[in-house]
């Protein structure tokens, strides 16, 4: 008998339940077990109908992912959803929680669907580069018809029960939370009026109404703007399209025959990946998951511009009270029109209530006094990136905050170590780096300084999950992970246009391997000024940083959109980059200066430089110990910068280009083009040496 699938009768109704924390995801032995309870079920006689229904949080979520890459034990899911599909006793799904991918499939293969109205449906498999594998292209059109399959299937999106009804994809919705009393009342109506086993493969009305509809060539159309580089949103249309040309059991071959080409491509790997790094990173190594945390009821943020406003609206939109300081009137109105005008737009595009507009705009109130700051449980200082007003500020709330309050800087860059010690209290004191548009951007890089007390660093994690970001606890040095990473990139796409490659090249290449927006572009986006005052900061710093061509852009006022003219040109409204030949003819202007004379550079020139001195840096960031683990530096890229999912981040995509390539690249660079940037890191040339992976680690 399985542990994780019983069977019991309840009246003339055989109940197979499923209890498999923590989603009762359909590995090996839930497959197995729902075979033999349903053999048993068969040889029941004193059941007239079978209730197939789960334990806790949640009906089946799916195929357990945690399988995929790994040899397939039998039963396989498509002969499991055939078995039920085959009783002749009418089985009935009950669904709780969510119904997801496999476990959709599973009730699919049920001869009656019941749900929750708190339920939801879907088949996200898309998601992880893939397809639904176990019938659910073949029979959600059966009850769903093909625009509604369609949009399911190759967003990954869910459905509520009370769309699912609607679609036809369930077949009545219960209020209440007891799933099970739910399922049996409606197995014993079923019993009651001899509804007949209804199996979805023979309801083929819908799929010859629409035989030969010309939607699927409209959607393959359609995902060429939308599927941003991914293949399997177009093996879904196939598969589903198969559903409305060839018979049921045809139709299963061919969406295996497409689901194997999805769970063979890296694209599924990578997402895979991504979708468990993305909950292994608030496990932190070394820092106890029963870390008590500190109580955050009442957050202060000091500075209400861009930063600040964005901010102040993560915490606003989980109901938690914010006080908003700045030092005069007319910015903390500025401030807080801003946030009030990003409201309504959301409002008018219907995603929340101006109830909730209203309700939001309560939570933050503003303030020009620092009294306001005594009794806050955390503040998160967002002015701009200058140590010195950082300090005064960090000063100031060492003497105004209560004892246990944190002290939080949203500095993108600058040393957390410093800035504690501007106050008595650097157990305190850490850094809670967010990304522009704070209010949009799910990155937040928690970062630790040499004292940072460990409940600080587990209550800023425990906050990034509370405002719905994915929080990464990285270590303090400049520019942390993502920055330092990105500085290197950025350095180095700068010096390939210095000797040849033009902006737009090198954007293009970082775009075609999947970027939502090449180097320059996203410096236009940043501003021109912000590097530019970095640098000119640490040219009085006494560094030695080249001139560079983008310090003539700055100088010239071409400060990116804020101006329509950067690197790029932007009409007016306009996000669009358009290619400026005053920007190539300033750029040649530069060479000359600098004596440089251009060459034609390959792109795969491009790819490397830009691609593998981001690689070696965050191999040191991973031997200094910036950085936990490479799934770390992963999400800070896929989430901070967008780095392509389905590529698994940086140091996945490491893996699968080759540690011992890049190794091999890094060092001929080091011989050939010289720089620290360029020194491989022992970590690198350890992995090399060694065969392994930065996964491995
Ligand atoms: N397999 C294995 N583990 C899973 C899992 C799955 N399908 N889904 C979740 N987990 C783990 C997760 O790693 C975490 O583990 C814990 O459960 C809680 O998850 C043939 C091939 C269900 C909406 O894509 O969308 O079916 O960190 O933190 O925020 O066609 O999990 O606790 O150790 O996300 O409440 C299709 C993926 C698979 C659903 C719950 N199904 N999961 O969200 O909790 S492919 C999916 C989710 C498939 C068939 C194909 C979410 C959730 P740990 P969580 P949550």
């Amino acid at each position: 008998m399985s542990e994780v699938v019983t069977y019991q009768r309840e009246g003339a109704v055989g109940v197979i339940t499923v209890n498999y924390p923590p989603v009762n995801a359909l590995g090996h032995a839930v497959r197995s077990g729902l075979l033999a309870a349903l053999e048993q079920g068969q040889q029941d006689a004193e059941a007239k109908a079978l209730l197939l229904v789960c334990e806790g949080r949640t009906f089946i979520a799916g195929a357990d992912i945690r399988e995929f890459g790994k040899p397939m034990q039998e039963p396989g899911l498509p002969s499991v959803v055939e078995a039920f599909e085959s009783s002749d006793k009418p089985i009935i799904a009950a669904i709780h929680g969510t119904a997801l991918g496999g476990g959709l499939e599973m009730a699919l293969g049920c001869h009656y669907r019941v749900a929750l109205e708190s339920a939801r449906v879907g088949l996200p498999e898309v998601k992880l580069g893939l397809l639904p594998g176990a019938g659910g292209t073949q029979r959600l059109p059966r009850l769903a018809g093909a625009q509604v399959s369609l949009d399911m299937i190759t967003s990954g999106n869910f459905a509520s029960a009370a769309e699912a009804l609607q679609d036809g994809i369930v077949d009545a919705v219960e209020s209440g939370d007891d799933v099970k009393a739910v399922g049996l009342a409606f197995a014993q109506k079923v019993i009651d009026e001899g509804k007949p086993v209804r199996r979805v493969r023979d309801l083929n009305d819908k799929v010859e109404a629409e035989k030969g509809s010309g939607i699927f060539d409209q959607y393959r159309a359609g995902l060429q703007k939308k599927a941003c580089g991914l293949f399997s949103p177009f093996k879904c249309v196939d598969a589903v399209e198969a559903a409305f040309q060839l018979p049921f059991t045809d139709g299963m071959k061919r969406e295996r025959e497409l689901f194997m080409e999805c769970m063979e491509s890296p694209q599924r790997a990578g997402l895979v990946h991504a979708f468990f790094a993305e909950r292994e990173v608030s496990k932190v190594p070394g820092l106890p998951k029963d870390t008590p945390v500190r109580d955050v009821n009442t957050v202060g943020i000091i500075g209400a511009g861009t930063m600040g406003g964005g901010i102040a609206m993560n915490f606003a939109n989980v109901g938690i009270p914010v006080r908003l300081l700045e030092v005069k009137q007319e910015a903390l109105d500025k401030g807080l029109a801003i946030i009030r005008r990003n409201y309504e737009n959301t409002a008018r595009k219907g995603r929340i209530t101006q109830a909730q507009v209203e309700e939001r705009m309560a939570l933050i109130q503003p303030t020009l006094s620092y009294d306001d700051f005594a009794d806050v449980d955390l503040v998160i200082e967002a002015v701009f990136e200058n140590m010195g007003v950082k300090k005064e500020i960090f000063g100031t709330l060492d003497k105004v905050c209560k004892p246990g309050a944190i002290l939080a800087s949203n500095t993108s860059t600058l040393d957390i170590d410093e800035i504690a010690s501007a106050t008595s209290r650097p157990q305190d004191v850490v850094g809670m780096h967010f990304f522009s548009p704070a209010n949009v951007m799910k990155l937040l890089e928690n970062v630790c300084g040499s004292q940072t007390a460990d409940d600080v660093k587990a209550t800023v994690m425990a906050v990034a999950k509370r405002i719905k970001k994915v929080g990464v606890l990285v270590g303090n040095c400049y520019g942390f992970v993502g920055n330092r990473m990105l500085h290197q990139r950025g350095a180095e796409a700068t010096k390939l246009v210095n000797e040849g490659a033009s902006p737009q090249q090198v954007d293009k290449v970082l775009t075609d391997l999947g970027f939502p927006m090449g180097q320059f572009a996203m410096s236009d986006l940043a501003g021109i000024d912000v590097g530019y005052r970095i640098r000119e900061e640490r040219r009085k710093a006494g560094e030695d940083v080249p001139a560079s061509w983008m310090d003539k852009l700055a100088e010239e006022g071409r400060l990116g959109q804020k101006t329509q003219a950067g690197v790029y040109l932007y009409e007016e409204g306009s996000r669009k980059p358009v290619v400026d030949p005053k920007v190539d003819a300033l750029i040649a202007e530069f060479r000359k200066e600098q004596g440089i004379e251009p060459r034609e550079i390959s792109d795969q020139e491009i790819l490397e430089r830009c691609m593998y001195v981001m690689i070696n840096e965050g191999a040191k960031i991973l031997e200094e110990g910036i950085a936990a683990r490479a799934l770390d530096v992963d999400i800070v890229w896929i989430y901070g910068y967008g780095f392509p999912a389905y590529r698994g981040g940086p140091m996945f995509w490491a893996d699968q280009v080759g540690v011992k390539e890049i190794y091999d690249t890094v060092k001929r660079f080091h011989d050939t083009l010289g720089g620290d940037q360029w020194k491989p890191a022992a970590l690198l040339e350890r992995l090399a040496g060694e065969g392994k992976t930065f996964g491995s680690l």
